[in-house]
């Protein structure tokens, strides 16, 4: 399978070809985009170029509602190294408990089962990225960004050694059978969305954009839009590069490969939320025996694991909540998914939440433990990376906005929502309130309420005593910082631009701060 580049100046990864030393059973190659919901070619957009990963769909298997556990990346990322749902080993909170060892000793990632196994653990990807665009492509593929005590690689107990992964970075033919899990960060947002655009050889088109009708239709609204694609077309092509490399090694004929994104699109709206933009995720099997298919079963990121243990022959824990895909069958043999799945969201970055949901295949049933707290909390991460917030709060103060699109600028949030998310795919007529959907919403929130008498909810008990990092509260953020030191930049970002300078002035203002404190300290 070779790669097709889309039209991006990326660095080859050439490799002498080399033996195949694998005993018989599969590699497998576990590649995570971020922050995406179904921006795909093959997911139907017409908007955007996928020709690597379309492939990858046209001859493997395509599900078409696979689910995340929760709408960010570290509790997802949490929920599948270990098997569990994160509200349940206490990895609800984003970027939390980075000294706590997980809890139960029992529990242990999926990596050290695979090690146990004979497999070699190998994490991210450098060949294919030595020369990024604006960042460090390879750093970032090899994150984990997981919310208990761990170390890339070395030994693992769980009690003194926290390592999971054997290595970084290098396939070798005598690692096989290996596993090899590659973040494809890019479409995070970050500072080098413009210059990826600027790069790209057929920058998408913003008049040729579809955006979802929660969003307001203004030129800024479409750039940025325009500039997310861009980013996934970045990403197809490094995912291209990365299966080019595994053929060039030799390795490619018998390595089954996994690629889903974490979580849902980085927009308002979206990513932190339970719609269907923030929770639906492409998910796609390849490799050999799979055979083609198109499934539209409700499956989970919880069933990646399992199918992982299964596919490298390993027994599956008792504990674990996945099961395994039937990546081998039609779709008519295929074992039919979940009846439902359950999905929490809780605290990100300094903004405190507690949002549990459930899907089935129809509806989506929210419940909002902080009602109090509005969709648009000024969270500091959306103020810079969603050009598209200001603008619309703009539009609001005008009076330009219709019903859909004031939706995000609520005051609070109502304590229930359900929607009919096959008749309204973008969650906008909530129907918790309509006398004919008692029953459902009846029987929606029975089905939450089984999982809550069934298992802890971890994020439920803490959401009233939790205490914010000292690296998360407001001060620490660069906001007044660039309101009153870069008063110019502060109005291109109320104006709609893409950022590109948050991480220097993050820099910049912890530096000041340090410096501050020096000087308060010499004057005592
Ligand atoms: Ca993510």
């Amino acid at each position: 399978m070779g790669a097709v580049i889309g039209g991006l100046a990326l660095s080859s990864c050439g490799q002498d070809r080399q033996e195949d030393t694998s005993d018989g059973r599969p590699n497998i190659m576990f590649i995570l985009a971020e922050d995406m919901t179904l921006d795909l070619g093959c997911y139907g957009r017409t908007d955007v170029q996928t020709p690597n990963l379309d492939r990858l769909a046209a001859e493997g298997v395509m599900y078409t509602n696979a689910r995340c556990v929760a709408p960010l990346s570290s509790p997802t990322r949490s929920s599948m190294m270990t098997g569990l749902h994160h509200t349940i080993t206490g990895t609800h909170n984003h970027r939390s408990n980075h000294d706590v060892p997980l809890p139960d000793r029992t529990v242990r990632p999926f990596t050290a089962y695979l090690r146990d196994a004979g497999y070699t653990c190998i994490l991210g990807n450098r060949d294919c990225f030595e020369n990024p665009v604006t960042h460090n492509d390879h750093e970032s593929s090899r994150k984990l960004d997981l919310n208990f005590k761990f170390e890339n690689v070395g030994p693992y107990d769980g009690v003194r050694h926290f390592g999971l992964f054997d290595k970084l970075y290098d396939i070798m033919p005598e690692d096989a059978p290996f596993f090899s899990q590659v973040t494809l960060y890019n479409t995070h947002r970050g500072d080098w969305w413009k210059a990826i655009r600027a790069k790209s050889e057929h920058p998408v088109n913003p008049a040729s954009v579809v955006l979802p009708p929660y969003l307001a239709d203004h030129p800024k609204v479409r750039e940025e839009f325009a500039c997310y694609l861009d980013q996934v077309e970045y990403m197809d092509a490094q995912f291209g590069m990365v299966m080019d490399q595994l053929e060039e090694k030799g390795l490619l004929d018998n390595t089954i490969v996994i690629f889903i994104a974490d979580n849902g699109r980085a927009e308002l709206r979206a990513k932190g939320f339970m719609y269907e933009d923030g929770t639906k995720i492409p998910m796609i099997v390849w490799g050999k025996g799979v055979k083609h298919a198109v499934v539209d079963d409700l499956v989970s990121e919880l069933d990646i694991p399992a199918t992982i243990l299964k596919l490298a022959g390993v027994d599956i824990p008792d504990y674990y909540q996945g099961k395994p895909l039937d990546v081998f069958n039609a779709p008519d043999e295929q074992n039919g998914g979940h009846d439902w799945l359950y999905l929490a969201r809780d605290t990100w970055d300094e903004i405190f939440e507690c949002i549990r949901g459930v899907h089935t295949d129809r509806y989506t049933y929210v419940r909002n433990y902080m009602p109090h707290v509005p969709y648009d909390p000024h969270h500091m991460y959306q103020e810079f990376y969603r050009p598209a917030l200001h603008v619309m709060r703009t539009m609001r103060d005008q009076g330009l906005l219709n019903e859909a699109q004031m939706l995000f600028f609520a005051k609070s949030k109502p304590v229930e929502e359900l929607y009919d998310y096959i008749a309204d795919p973008f969650c906008l007529h909530n129907l918790a309130g309509n006398p004919q959907m008692l029953d459902v919403l009846n029987q929606m929130r029975a089905l939450m309420d089984s999982w809550l008498a069934e298992y802890p909810d971890r994020g439920i008990e803490d959401r009233l005593t939790r205490v914010l990092a000292e690296d998360r509260r407001d001060e620490n953020r660069p906001r007044p910082y660039v309101q009153k030191y870069y008063p110019e930049e502060w109005k291109k970002i109320e104006a709609g631009e893409i950022v590109d300078k948050y991480d220097i002035w993050k820099i910049e203002q912890k530096k000041m701060k340090a410096a501050q404190r020096n000087n308060a300290g010499a004057a005592d």
